[in-house]
């Protein structure tokens, strides 16, 4: 048995290393025999493909070459055959007794292919239902292991990741671009076992104990009798719930804020929003914050442009996300942590480092730099790999560990008991996209859905049938070894830490920091969501929540209601403000930003190209807006329509040109009239509302020749923020590129038109 299991390459690869073998000998235990020849059973490995149906086995679990070829079509062979294989001679007709007749229960392939059918759908996450992915890899910058063990945060280290980003409230099929929290899941496929970050675009939590999370999540779903409304915070058991749980409030007011509407997955910010604990190679530990800084900088939708979106592009970062990875366009992430002296009060500049609703403001500990994450791949089976994707924050490696935060402690509960009903039984490890990238021979056994076919006689410890095997690891290489860190002695109690209890301090501080507009879009938000209450009693408990964070923000809400102003119940604490907290101020690169350029048969065509070319070359996405598709001119440069005037809206660019019509050409027409885009009894209606609606929104637009008569007609003044009109069109697109650099023309808001 011993030579043909060393014979075998499964085996050979799997060899416990001879160091690890003598190094971690227990004391005193005899030596055991060699490993090749000890090895219980063998670790789990992939099933090889099922022959004719090279499914996702052959693009990799993690999107990582398997040297089989990608599919490009859903058959994997040629002919059609039964789960067992069978050839099938039909698949379109039920078997019935005459062609007029019943149909006959002895129909095996009518009752497989139903059957398979009514069993496809899996239930849905509990929260954060509604999800995209991507497959990527991260990439070690060193400069974390002075504190942590971690062997993927070495320098240079390269390790496949799966990212899945989601909304929390909606379900599956909800719109990507509502009013929500946006959950930033990571998991790393390390070389020493997988390691998930479980977070969110928002660094705080609505709760402190996990025993809330059913109230809260029962408070802000649809209401129970109608299901309404889906995916929305703008009802009344919401509100009920974050006005009488009063720790809620830090997180309602970012999901108030702008943060709640990302522009894009790859312009959120991410956040690991509990403490962890790091452990370097000699056991001394370091307190930790976990923080994803996007490259592309962080940006946010206007709350009408997101509305729009729901109904025009229910898709909208979906698409976007798989869009741009498709295009090359990788969207990168920074992984930074916050680091503080892991003192026995784990508290850092009075701040509670246990307690989830704080964030350390990024002035007093700032955000150190310790990789890179790219994603460079799109999923190719949404269901095999984004739906069944099971992270948990219990999956840690070597470096890595928890603290007592009461909310991370249920966490590393709840993930494992939601994946077993979710994914039908405890094997979900062995699905492709779940499978580790590190040895595992787990001693688990049976159970629904067991994949593996395990060998030996002997998947426990101790045993002496399989010599000892397998053997545990020391503390250089084990993960799950607690820091001796000193517990109170204390009675068993169910109760909160006195600094618990501040639930006004930092939503004041966030508050301070927004600047005007921020600040306005927060009141707007409020106003909007409270208008959306029946309850009188739920309006005036949440202004009484308000007036604690600020009098400006409670007063300016109230009036929006009608209401009258509450005094404040607790006195109002002097933070200085986090200016890290704003979203403005500063420019970022326009890489993947959408631009529409807006045009027409009589336009000029030479102007419309080499914009578009020039869009290109800047590194983002033109889109060609016309009154029909098609191609437009003739010669050796005919341009593409990519949106009709029927299809486009300004939601889906960032800005638009609007091309003019060269004299000759109106000349040459008759008329204004022949001008798609503005004739003579105006522009057309589709097109006034595209501009309308992105100068509400704060978008740049540029236009020149005669497209000034666009604006003038939309009533937008070509001396305002963000508009450029006149010189040549690739002046325009200089000056409206700066612009967008800073995301929006952020002094046109309020919108007044
Ligand atoms: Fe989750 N959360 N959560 N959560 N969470 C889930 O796990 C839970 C919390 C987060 O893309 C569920 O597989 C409890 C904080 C993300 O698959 C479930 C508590 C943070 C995702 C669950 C929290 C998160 C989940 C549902 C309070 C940010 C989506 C399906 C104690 C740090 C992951 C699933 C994905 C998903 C429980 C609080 C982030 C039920 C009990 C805080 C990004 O297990």
């Amino acid at each position: 048995k011993a030579k043909k299991a060393e014979g075998s390459s499964v085996t050979k690869a799997r060899t416990t290393p001879k160091k690890r073998a003598t190094s971690e000998q227990p004391p005193g235990r005899p030596t055991p025999r060699p490993p090749a020849a000890a090895e219980p059973t063998r670790p789990r490995e992939p099933l090889p493909p099922k022959p004719d149906q090279s499914g996702p086995d052959t693009v990799s679990p993690t999107g990582q070459p398997t040297g089989a070829p990608r599919a490009a079509v859903a058959q994997g062979g040629a002919y059609l055959t039964t789960a067992q294989g069978t050839r099938l001679p039909d698949s379109d007709h039920s078997l019935k007794a005459g062609a007029r007749g019943p149909v006959l229960l002895q129909d095996h392939h009518l009752r497989e292919k139903i059957t398979h059918f009514d069993h496809e759908r899996i239930p849905e996450r509990v929260v954060h239902a509604r999800g995209a992915a991507a497959h990527g890899v991260f990439q070690g910058y060193g400069t974390a292991t002075k504190i942590t063990k971690a062997a993927f945060l070495a320098k240079g280290v390269e390790t496949p990741v799966f990212v899945r980003f989601s909304t929390v409230l909606g379900s599956r099929g909800s719109a990507d671009t509502v009013r929500d929290t946006r959950g930033f899941a990571t998991k790393f496929y390390t070389a020493e076992g997988t390691f998930d970050l479980v977070g969110n675009n928002i660094p705080v939590f609505f709760i402190q104990d996990a025993i809330k999370f059913p109230d809260i999540i029962h408070a802000a779903k649809p209401h129970p009798g109608r299901e309404i409304p889906q995916a929305q915070s703008a009802h009344d058991t919401f509100w009920d719930f974050v006005s009488l749980h009063t720790e809620a409030t830090h997180h309602t007011l970012w999901n108030m804020s702008d943060r709640a509407l990302p522009r894009s997955f790859r312009m959120m910010e991410g956040f690991g929003v509990h403490t962890f604990r790091l452990v370097d190679a000699k056991g001394a530990t370091t307190l930790a914050k976990f923080h994803w800084k996007p490259k592309l900088g962080v940006h946010s939708l206007v709350w009408e442009e997101a509305q729009i979106t729901n109904g025009m592009d229910p898709d909208f970062h979906r698409r976007d996300l798989a869009d741009a990875i498709e295009a090359g366009a990788f969207p990168q992430w920074e992984l930074g942590i916050q680091t503080f002296p892991d003192t026995p009060d784990q508290t850092f500049e009075g701040i509670d480092l246990l307690d989830p609703t704080k964030i350390v403001p990024e002035e007093l500990a700032p955000v150190q730099p310790i990789g890179l994450m790219t994603l460079n791949a799109n999923p190719v089976d949404y269901f095999a790999e984004t739906e069944q994707v099971a992270f948990h924050p219990g999956h840690l490696v070597p470096g890595i560990d928890v603290t007592d935060d009461p909310l991370l402690a249920g966490r590393l509960f709840s993930y494992l008991d939601t994946q077993i009903s979710r994914l039908g039984g405890p094997n979900f490890a062995q699905i492709p996209i779940n499978r580790p990238h590190a040895p595992v021979n787990d001693m688990l056994r049976d159970g629904m859905h067991q994949t593996a076919v395990h060998t030996g006689t002997a998947p426990y410890r101790p045993n002496s049938l399989d010599g000892g095997c397998p053997f545990l690891a020391g503390a250089d290489t084990a993960a799950f070894i607690e820091a001796p860190v000193e517990l109170p002695v204390a009675q068993k109690v169910r109760e909160a830490p006195a600094s618990f209890a501040d639930h006004f301090s930092q939503p004041r501080l966030f508050w301070l920091s927004m600047t005007p507009v921020e600040r306005e879009h927060i009141v707007a938000a409020y106003t909007f969501e409270l208008s959306k209450c029946y309850e009188q009693v739920v309006k005036e408990r949440v202004l009484t929540v308000l007036a604690n964070i600020d009098p400006q923000l409670c007063e300016e809400v109230a009036t929006g209601l009608g209401l009258s102003v509450p005094a404040p119940t607790e006195p109002l604490t002097r933070p200085d403000p986090s200016p890290a907290l704003s979203q403005l101020g500063r420019t970022w690169p326009v890489d993947g930003r959408v631009i529409g350029i807006v045009t027409h048969p009589v336009a000029d065509l030479r102007s419309v190209r080499s914009v578009r070319d020039a869009v290109f070359k800047a590194g983002m996405v033109p889109l060609v807006i016309a009154p029909t598709g098609g191609v437009l001119g003739r010669g050796k440069n005919p341009v593409t329509v990519q949106r009709t005037f029927a299809a486009a809206r300004s939601i889906e660019f960032d800005a638009l040109l609007l091309a003019g019509t060269p004299e000759t050409a109106a000349d040459a027409h008759g008329a204004r009239d022949a001008k798609a885009g503005v004739a003579e009894s105006g522009p057309d209606p589709r097109i006034l509302l595209l501009v309308s609606e992105a100068y509400r929104h704060g978008k740049a637009i540029g236009g020149w020749g005669d497209a000034s008569l666009t604006l003038e007609a939309a009533g937008i003044g070509a001396e305002e923020s963000g508009i450029v009109l006149g010189g040549t069109a690739g002046a325009v697109l200089k000056q409206i590129t700066k612009s967008l650099a800073g995301h929006r023309a952020w002094d046109r808001f309020p919108a007044t038109l």
